[in-house]
């Protein structure tokens, strides 16, 4: 199977730390015999066209901030882009992380992980700072554009992380125990529903009792505590989400 590769153009490649180095993202990154997946920054501040290292300058049309320019953008785009082809990748896939772009969900990140894996492609995550970039760059390399919330973040990094995190834990070996993504919140098996209440040792905490069927030994009876227990949830506390999930378990009976 292909690498999953990432290639990040950012100002501040040290953020990038929250996931090469904690947690299982880490771990499959340092400690299998071959990693699971690949990450390079560019900074666009090594292909400034001055010796004090700036890449931003001033809106035209005025307003408050600072824009990044289209040429260190460009420069770094293109050297990701002839690494992915010296690495033997088939080509790139070029993301710009923007509030303007498609909000990221469940099903559009094992999608995007299906599709560079399947193609070997290595993805390109462009993340802006400042007030944004100049969008003639945008519009000449952009090829897909995605945010991860209506909400403002400072810069993508963030963002780019959020995304990369959640397609590193689908690889199949990320995980410790290999069916743990199956029954994740909003996984095909909880009907893209939430996750349901867990319990460990002891017994009893504070004079609460641990749900008698989790005591039963009963797998059959398991699961389905579990399912309902799961759709209680997502009635509750995520009604949007639970009527998406009734339309859906619908059309998927239509079309059988
Ligand atoms: C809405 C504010 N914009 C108009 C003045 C300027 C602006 C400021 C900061 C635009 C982008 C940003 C930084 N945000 C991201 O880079 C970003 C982001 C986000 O802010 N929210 C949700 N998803 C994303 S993905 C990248």
């Amino acid at each position: 199977m292909n690498v999953l590769r990432f290639d990040t153009i950012s100002l501040f490649p040290q953020m990038f730390e929250a996931i090469t180095n904690f947690g299982i993202t880490s771990k499959a990154l340092h400690k299998m015999s071959e990693p699971l997946w690949q990450w390079q920054n560019w900074n666009p501040r090594d292909y400034a066209n001055n010796r004090l290292g700036y890449i931003d300058d001033r809106p035209y049309g005025g307003g408050c901030g600072m824009i990044m320019q289209a040429e260190p953008i460009e420069k770094s785009i293109l050297a990701a882009k002839q690494n992915h082809i010296n690495s033997n990748f088939a080509g790139s896939l070029v993301i710009y992380l923007s509030p303007q772009g498609e909000v990221l969900n469940q099903n559009n990140i094992a999608n995007l992980l299906n599709l560079v894996l399947t193609k070997n492609l290595g993805l390109i995550l462009l993340c802006g700072r400042y007030e944004g970039i100049d969008e003639r760059v945008l519009n000449l390399y952009v090829e897909k554009e995605i945010s991860i919330g209506d909400y403002v973040l400072s810069g993508g990094e963030l963002a780019a992380m959020i995304l990369m995190d959640a397609m590193i834990r689908l690889l199949p070996k990320a995980l410790n125990h290999q069916d743990s993504a199956v029954l994740d919140s909003f996984s095909e098996e909880l009907d893209g529903g939430l996750d349901f209440p867990q319990y460990t040792r002891p017994e009893v905490f504070h004079g609460e009792r641990v749900p008698e069927v989790l005591l039963s030994g009963n797998h059959q009876a398991i699961l389905q505590w579990r399912l309902q227990q799961s759709r209680l949830r997502t009635q509750q506390k995520r009604p949007d989400l639970f009527l998406k999930m009734q339309t859906s378990s619908k059309n998927s009976k239509n079309k059988n």
